[in-house]
């Protein structure tokens, strides 16, 4: 049996310290899926403790891209937090972070609440807007390495996100071209058809993965659907921006520490 509050203070405190934790597989034995992410719960519960808010989820490997870049092929969800918004044309500070990356993404906020089982046609008509955005990742394991359930306990890698304008719900968001550019360098193109072949299939999946925890998608929570591309390290980098055409634009800037 794994000591979920144990496991859960130490990802914390990795988080809020900026400084990487071996992976718990293992260390410390095998890890179910189940015990995962009521790792990842009581790891977040820590946040919500010091005043942070629940403001939605996050899917990951939700595309071939990904998939390949970290070898794993099952879809996994984390937690927004309302501590890891970041406006878009922001600033963040780099010691924040250990081995940041960042990949482009398509974000949908909701109007209606949604949980469980759901069709396509359910979860369009819960959307109330949607936009182009950037998830920063920063897992909080040595060397950016681990395994499923690593992962799913340390919230999906999820560190921080930057939504772009939000745009009407009918929007077209299946097959928009995006070119994620890393200090002026082109460092990733890609279409958001890559998040399962349509980003709204993503947001069904997120309603039944966060529906088996118990948790049901609220009106005004933010999902970012996942990275269409593979990410890119961003450790010294100074700006981010991403063109996703008619989706707009979204951008940040990165400084501090010591590069
Ligand atoms: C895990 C998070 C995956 C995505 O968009 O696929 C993810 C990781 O790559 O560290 O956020
Ligand atoms: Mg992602």
């Amino acid at each position: 049996m794994a000591d979920i509050a144990a496991i859960a203070a130490k990802l914390d405190a990795a988080a809020s310290t900026a400084r990487a934790i071996p992976q718990i597989t293992g260390q410390e034995g095998e890890l179910s899926l189940a015990d995962a992410y009521a790792i990842q719960r009581a790891a977040i519960d820590h946040r919500l403790a010091r005043g942070a808010t629940l403001v939605g989820v996050k899917m990951g490997f939700t595309s071939e891209a990904k998939m390949v870049q970290m070898g794993l092929k099952d879809q996994i969800w984390g937690r927004l937090t309302s501590d890891m918004v970041v406006a878009n044309g922001g600033a963040l500070d780099r010691t924040r972070f250990i081995h940041p990356r960042v990949e482009p993404e398509v974000a949908v906020r909701l109007k209606a609440p949604l949980a469980g089982e759901v069709t396509r046609d359910a979860a369009l008509a819960a959307v109330d807007a949607v936009a182009a955005a950037l998830e920063i990742i920063d897992s909080r394991y040595e060397n950016f390495r681990f395994a499923l359930s690593d992962v799913v306990a340390d919230n999906a890698s999820s560190s921080a996100f930057v939504v772009g304008p939000w745009l009407p719900a009918h929007t077209d968001i299946a097959d928009v071209a995006m070119e994620m550019r890393v200090d002026d360098v082109v460092a990733e193109t890609g279409s958001s058809a890559a998040i399962l072949g349509d980003p709204i299939r993503s947001l069904v999946a997120a309603a039944r993965l966060a529906g088996a925890a118990g948790l049901v998608l609220q009106p005004g929570w933010t999902v970012m659907l996942g990275g269409a591309t593979a990410a890119a390290a961003i450790a010294s980098a100074r700006t981010v921006s991403l063109d996703a055409g008619h989706l707009g634009r979204v951008g940040f800037t990165i400084a501090g520490g010591a590069t």
